[in-house]
């Protein structure tokens, strides 16, 4: 495995991983209507510290291979603003002990590490593609749950300290918190192109239309409405020669693809995807391969997996598309799948018969460990939220956010310190529990120099 950054020579345009740190309460809540390792996995005991492990082990990995790994820090849980906010008072312990015993179920909810999963952080567009040539940010509102519809602020406060260069960086607020614009950022959005610093093209997947009507999921709620998208990409001011929106197949979000990213992934030229991905899968690789080569003058090549190879049912419980799909020097790609592909049959040989062995430029195929986070419905390309930067924009990021052999170790260590392996749902009223997170946080905010970053530092 070994990274490049493109082919032209000036070209030091790379795609940058930022991984989400997993946080010191991650536990198995129940709470994603439509994950369906989510709700299998209710009430499992969770092991923070392997968890947190787990996700350094595969930014590690991916940093010695060459590419660019970035690290975004969790969010504030238990978040007590947010009991607060629903009527419980007294001090942080008062209220914590309080919501413990009479409202479970919320504790639950504003316990949740969900910020690990920053795939689902925001939508970014790389400077090339956007007007005003910054690169562009908008959180994801998260509104379809109530336990990840907390993250947006903090999210758009850790954006916007670590991408704080107004020359080079443009942030937006998270869309209206109503059901019209429910966004779930990056998870739905995949650009192709040619090489990392050229124009690319945007697919927007989105799971239904909020006007208008038209198909939709009877059994799962669709996380991601076409006016959420459409309203990313104005903000964003990207081309209309430059978009694609498709509409996600609903009988794949009925099977559990809550979010794209469950069952396609792109990279440069290359969509990696299932026959039932989209709902007119031919007029999407048509109207991709058509936007694609006007913008790029570069030809789509797109992988597409039948379901005689690989079911629905078997995409969605290991994960196969939830993979990170990586340019290397020599042209070819490394996709780096979890461990439950290999543990699938059908998976594994159709991963070595379609993908390694076919006409594509998948080269390689990297097995990654990240089981804790895959019982909630959290694979490898869950955990990144991908940002294209030019070397100047990586030169003008803040704090200490690009991994480094000592910046691991610092982490891992911190983990180590402050994480236990194992926590219940009945620990997570624990005074204790709250204090070792916050003084956790307030420590990893001094090793990645990110100042004031939460709630309880600035008062
Ligand atoms: O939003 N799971 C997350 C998983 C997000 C995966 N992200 C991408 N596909 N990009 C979700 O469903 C489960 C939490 C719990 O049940 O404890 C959860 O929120």
């Amino acid at each position: 495995m070994s990274a490049s950054s493109g082919t032209a020579a000036q070209d030091t345009t790379q795609e940058v991983n930022f991984d989400g740190l997993v946080g010191t309460t991650h536990n198995y809540a129940g709470l994603a209507q439509g994950n369906i390792a989510s709700s299998r996995h209710e009430g499992l005991i969770s092991n923070p510290r392997e968890a947190a492990l787990q996700g350094l082990a595969k930014m590690k990995a991916l940093h010695d291979a060459g590419y660019a790994q970035g690290v975004l820090p969790p969010q504030q849980r238990p978040d007590i603003e947010a009991l607060r906010r629903l009527g419980f008072v007294g001090n942080a312990e008062r209220v914590l002990t309080q919501a413990a015993h009479e409202a479970p179920q919320i504790l639950r909810a504003v316990c949740s590490a969900s910020s690990m999963w920053t795939a689902n952080a925001a939508t970014i567009t790389p400077s090339t593609d956007a007007a005003d040539g910054r690169v562009h940010f908008t959180p994801a509102n998260l509104q379809s749950s109530y336990h990840r519809s907390l993250e947006p602020e903090t999210t758009g406060r850790i954006l916007q300290a670590i991408f704080a260069n107004e020359h080079y960086f443009a942030h937006h607020q998270a869309l209206p918190t109503t059901p019209v614009f429910s966004d779930e950022g990056a998870a739905n959005h995949t650009r192709l192109c040619g090489r990392y610093g050229a124009p690319g093209m945007h697919l927007y997947a989105y799971g239904r239309r909020a006007f208008g009507g038209g198909p939709a999921p009877q059994r799962y709620p669709a996380r991601q409405t076409l006016e959420a998208s459409q309203a990313v990409a104005r903000q964003h001011g990207v081309d209309n020669g430059q978009l694609v929106f498709a509409q996600q197949h609903p009988e794949a979000i009925d099977a559990g693809v809550f979010h794209n990213d469950v069952i396609a992934v792109g990279n440069g030229p290359v969509l990696l995807y299932h026959e039932r991905a989209f709902l007119d899968e031919e007029g999407t690789i048509d109207a991709l391969r058509d936007k694609l080569a006007t913008v790029s003058g570069e030809p789509l090549i797109p992988v597409r997996v039948p379901e005689e190879a690989v079911s629905l049912e078997d995409a969605v419980s290991t994960y196969l598309f939830n993979s990170q799909l990586l340019s290397n020097p020599d042209g070819n790609m490394t996709l780096v799948v979890p461990g439950e592909c290999q543990e699938n049959e059908s998976v594994w040989h159709a991963l070595h018969s379609l993908l390694l062995d076919g006409p594509n430029p998948i080269g390689e195929v990297v097995v990654r460990d990240v089981k804790q986070s895959m019982r909630n419905g959290g694979g490898p390309a869950c955990l990144r939220l991908r940002v294209v930067l030019n070397e100047a924009e990586r030169d003008a990021l803040s704090g200490r956010v690009l991994l480094d052999d000592a910046l691991y170790e610092e982490l891992v260590a911190w983990v180590n310190r402050h994480y236990r392996d194992r926590l219940a749902l009945e620990d997570l009223g624990d005074p204790l529990l709250l204090r070792e997170s916050l003084t956790a946080l307030d420590e990893l905010t001094g090793i990645m120099r990110l100042g004031a970053l939460y709630p309880f530092q600035r008062g």
